[in-house]
């Protein structure tokens, strides 16, 4: 357990305030303005923006009108006090990217991909961040004939390193997802993510972002999950959220559905040292469809209050008790010690 308490610092990005549209139904909400949505993250006591890079600006612009527009951006947040904890591409709404970016069977869609990874680079360090996340969100099937698989994982290799090289300070970081909106993602856990990283131009660059739900949906422990990228030293960024079983993407407030598993990724964090190197809490929540437009950033406030309560908890457990259990092996003893903290008895 680190000796100082760590001074968590959180994030989301704009994309989180949204108009509760699905599959099935058109938006429910108004959109609010983004400029409401930068005022909100003080407001809701967050410190950093997470962006895709058409949140910034629109992806078709020219250079010289990208820099304006970011340059209009990066003032308002110079103005709220806010940094950027992350920026990604978003390579999976343009008709280029429809076949996938990277691993689309088209050179010329491919080199778009690489193109428009590339300006987000640049964008990146326009507005002072470093973190640059990958979301593979295509890169995957939906019939496997469809490509090769092993040529598309090298295919997305390639591109990890051309970014890489493009500038030498980026660090970038996979974000691993099972499936949705593939069937089959090419590199669907973090274990995929993290071994992709050591065979890039530059591994100590190389890392993960881990999305609870993401685990979840792939049969894992999203805890387990955060351990493993903490042990190779390559968490760099959390999206905490939870996922009631394995169906659709939900993004529902940290801790929601299951409060013993959201203990155990804060007890992991935060035994680990997790945000004492600048790593922000991300939270990647969505609100509800029913939801009201004067509601609607309310679940963010309670994502952040449960990882609060969380950390409270996890600081609050005897650790001689529980390393005493654990050498008796009295795991039932155990797991009612911490049943008994999680129901304030502890
Ligand atoms: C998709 C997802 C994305 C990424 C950012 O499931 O989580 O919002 O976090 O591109
Ligand atoms: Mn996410």
């Amino acid at each position: 357990m680190p000796e100082t308490p760590t001074k968590y610092r959180f994030s989301f990005g704009p994309w989180n305030i949204s108009t509760g549209a699905d599959p099935f139904g058109p938006p429910a909400r108004k959109e609010v303005p983004f400029a409401k949505k930068l005022k909100a993250y003080k407001q809701l006591g967050f410190d950093a923006v997470q962006f895709h890079d058409d949140d910034i600006v629109p992806a078709d612009l020219d250079w010289t009108a990208t820099q304006r527009g970011v340059a209009k951006v990066k003032k308002i947040l110079d103005g709220e006090g806010l940094f950027v904890e992350i920026i990604a591409p978003r390579l999976w709404e343009d008709p280029r990217t429809v076949d996938g970016a990277f691993t689309a069977n088209s050179p010329a869609h491919r080199r778009y991909a690489l193109d428009r990874a590339k300006r987000c680079v640049d964008i990146a360090r326009l507005v002072g961040c470093r973190n640059y996340v990958l979301w593979l969100a295509r890169e995957g099937t939906y019939i496997r004939e469809a490509k090769d698989a092993a040529t598309a994982v090298g295919r997305i290799r390639d591109a990890w390193n051309l970014l890489l090289e493009h500038d030498p300070e980026i660090r970038i970081l996979g974000e691993a997802k099972p499936n949705e909106p593939m069937d089959q993602a090419y590199l669907p856990t973090v274990g995929h993510m993290i071994g992709l990283c050591y065979t890039t131009c530059d591994p100590a660059r190389s890392g993960v972002l881990i999305e609870s739900a993401h685990s979840i949906l792939a049969g894992l422990d999203p805890a387990d999950d955060m351990a493993y990228a903490l042990w190779h030293q390559k968490l760099w960024s959390v999206h905490l959220n939870d996922q009631n079983g394995l169906k659709y993407d939900q993004d529902k407030v940290f801790g929601s559905v299951d409060l013993r598993r959201a203990f155990n990724q804060v007890w992991v964090l935060e035994t680990n040292g997790y945000g004492r190197n600048g790593e922000c809490v991300g939270l990647d929540v969505k609100a509800m469809r029913t939801t009201t437009v004067q509601d609607s950033m309310l679940h963010l406030a309670h994502s952040k209050a449960v990882f609060e309560r969380l950390v409270e908890l996890v600081r609050s457990v005897d650790m001689k008790k529980v390393e005493a259990l654990r050498a008796a092996r009295q795991y039932e003893q155990l797991e009612m010690y911490i049943l008994d903290v999680l129901t304030g008895r502890g």
